[in-house]
């Protein structure tokens, strides 16, 4: 065989130069655990910050024995520990993939060591309930150090809830024999953690003992952040860069070939993180945020209104016929006029589910339009076909619309396109659609999810040798070398109403139109509509000088003095 013969077949299975590369990236370690080749186990203590929500009453009787264990405590690292032994640890992830998911299981089987066993749950929290367990060697870390994806575990979105499932749950650790177990997911998966943590807290196994619970914060979506606690969820800058690196690409064609409107969705469920952060980073013409069209009470048509005067003043006074519009996957949800819409399909469909199912697709449409109000049944008859479809669709496990199916950006398109030849006939309007998701959520996490998930999972292992249970992992105090935390998950959990039921849950963080990164967007964005002053970003780096930067909705946030993140430093 040539040697480019033999070069391209050594390259398959996730073996690319990159990919090879990639494995040896030396990773930032904060300097509580030492060094990042032999990092030490550390003992953590209460931080002499308390958390608390309105349901903190109903939630400690609930939750008696984690929240008389924790106090609601935040934890802090207070020096090193004398390594424990013979722990065995089962780690899962829970809910959709996100870049540096791979790192917390290394950093996590670093810190547990030669003397403890880490065991991987296959295919999330299904394969909890299922027992579907096998051992993490250190050959697995060093494959899948610094990979994208949740491939080496799989995931899924099921939600423990039943007693029958807490059950299961109970079995597989005696099985097992297990210590602890790991969740690595989203607001809703950390709330079943600490559900798990009050159930599993002792009595467990036969000698009475309890199993561990700890979590660790995952979304590209960005909602699950802690003031002064938890900057951010990982996962998040990657998906945003890879947005950002294609939403620039296509502002560069937009001056190149002058002659479209591209209207790109950006997944991240409701919150408008996601787009907040790809508008920061590419400075687009119009860039929509849901939280701040729901404070403003805006209609969809208010809301085309708006997109159709920035595309009329842009050719009017600058004789451009092209811009770049960015939509948040949520956005539908947020104008109060569909929201409205929506809870009533919402309890129609729950009320009616057996009446709705039985019919045929062609009449389903009619059967909720007439048990809708009169503002409701108006709306929904003047949405195009494919948006009603998408209403009418399955509901996800967690009950929730799935809104990365809804076309949200040709909805506005087709609106934006009707409204102008109304108002402005004369004004160009080609347009472009796009739907950026899944191609963010999977790519090798940047430096800094990598070097974040490193030491999220190091954090992981030293609260579970530290004896604690029922909290979630973060990584604090980024500008200034990282700091190790432990969240009392039970200090974050509120009661909310859902499907008729009260249940649990940690809430989502919503953007804020007073944040500093949202102020800063507001500021700017006039001058960005007003004529072309895009950035294009390029690729994430790993090396170079992009390579050390944090979000820039993190950075401004936590007013840092500059865009470098400095964990380890
Ligand atoms: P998580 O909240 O579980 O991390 O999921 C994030 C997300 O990527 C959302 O942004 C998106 O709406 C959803 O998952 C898509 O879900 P699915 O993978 O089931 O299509």
């Amino acid at each position: 065989m040539s040697t480019l013969a033999t070069q391209l077949e050594q390259m398959e299975n996730h073996r690319s130069v990159f990919e090879d590369a990639v494995r040896q990236l030396p990773l930032p370690t904060c300097a509580a655990f030492g060094s990042a080749a032999a990092p030490r186990p550390i003992r953590f203590a209460a931080s002499g910050r308390v958390l608390g929500t309105r349901d903190s009453d109903t939630v400690a009787r609930h939750f008696a024995q984690t929240v008389a264990a924790s106090g609601n405590a935040v934890l802090h690292g207070a020096g090193a520990a004398t390594p424990a032994g013979g722990r065995r640890v089962a780690a899962l992830f829970s809910g959709g993939p996100a870049a540096g998911g791979h790192n917390v299981l290394c950093g996590l089987k670093k810190m547990l060591g030669a003397g403890n066993t880490l065991l991987g749950v296959q295919g999330g929290p299904k394969g909890l309930l299922a027992g579907k367990l096998f051992e993490i060697t250190d050959a697995h870390a060093a494959d899948i150090l610094n990979t994208g994806g949740f491939d080496f575990l799989g995931t899924d979105r099921t939600k423990i809830k039943t007693p029958e499932q807490f059950e299961q749950v109970r079995k597989t650790c005696i099985d097992h024999a297990l210590d602890a177990i790991v969740i690595i997911g989203g607001d809703d998966s950390n709330t079943n953690a600490a559900l798990l943590a009050e159930f599993l807290y002792a009595g467990v196994k036969p000698d009475g003992s309890g199993v561990q619970v700890i979590g660790a914060p995952k979304t590209i979506d960005g909602d699950l952040q802690v003031p002064g606690l938890l900057p951010i969820s990982f996962g998040f800058d990657t998906a945003t860069r890879i947005y950002a690196e294609l939403a620039g690409n296509i502002l560069q064609d937009t001056r190149s070939s002058l002659k479209y409107w591209h209207f790109i969705k950006l997944m991240g469920r409701s919150a408008s993180h996601v787009t907040l952060e790809v508008a920061l980073q590419v400075k687009p013409a119009v860039s929509l945020i849901s939280e701040e069209i729901a404070e403003k009470k805006l209609s969809l048509g208010a809301l085309v209104d708006q997109i159709a005067q920035t595309v009329i003043a842009r050719y009017r006074n600058e004789g451009l016929k092209h811009g770049v519009v960015l939509v948040p996957e949520g956005l539908i949800e947020f104008i109060p006029e569909m929201n409205a819409l929506i809870a009533e399909l919402n309890d129609v469909l729950a009320h009616e589910a057996d009446a709705f199912a039985a019919l045929a697709e062609a009449g389903r449409a009619e059967f909720i339009a007439q048990r809708l109000s009169a503002a409701s049944a108006a709306l929904f008859a003047s949405l195009p076909p494919y948006i009603v479809a998408m209403l009418l669709a399955e509901r996800d496990s967690h009950g929730n619309l799935q809104v990365s199916l809804i076309p949200t950006e040709q909805l506005l398109i087709d609106m934006t396109r009707s409204h102008l030849a109304r108002i402005a006939p004369d004004v160009p309007f080609g347009s472009q659609h796009h739907f950026f998701g899944y191609e963010g959520r999977c790519g090798a996490p940047t430096l800094f999810d990598a070097a974040y998930t490193w030491n999220l999972g190091l954090t992981v292992g030293a609260l579970i040798l530290d004896g604690r249970s029922g909290y979630m992992a973060s990584i604090s105090g980024l500008s200034s070398g990282g700091e190790p935390l432990a969240i009392p998950l039970t200090g974050l959990l509120n009661v909310e109403r859902r499907h008729g039921k009260d249940e649990y849950v940690i809430e989502k963080a919503l953007v804020r139109t007073d944040a500093p990164a949202m102020r800063y967007f507001a500021a700017r964005r006039e001058a960005w509509a007003a004529t072309d002053r895009f950035a294009s970003p390029g690729p994430r780096q790993l090396w170079g000088p992009a390579a050390h930067q944090m979000p820039m909705t993190v950075a401004l946030n936590d007013e840092a003095d500059s865009l470098r993140f400095r964990i380890g430093e």
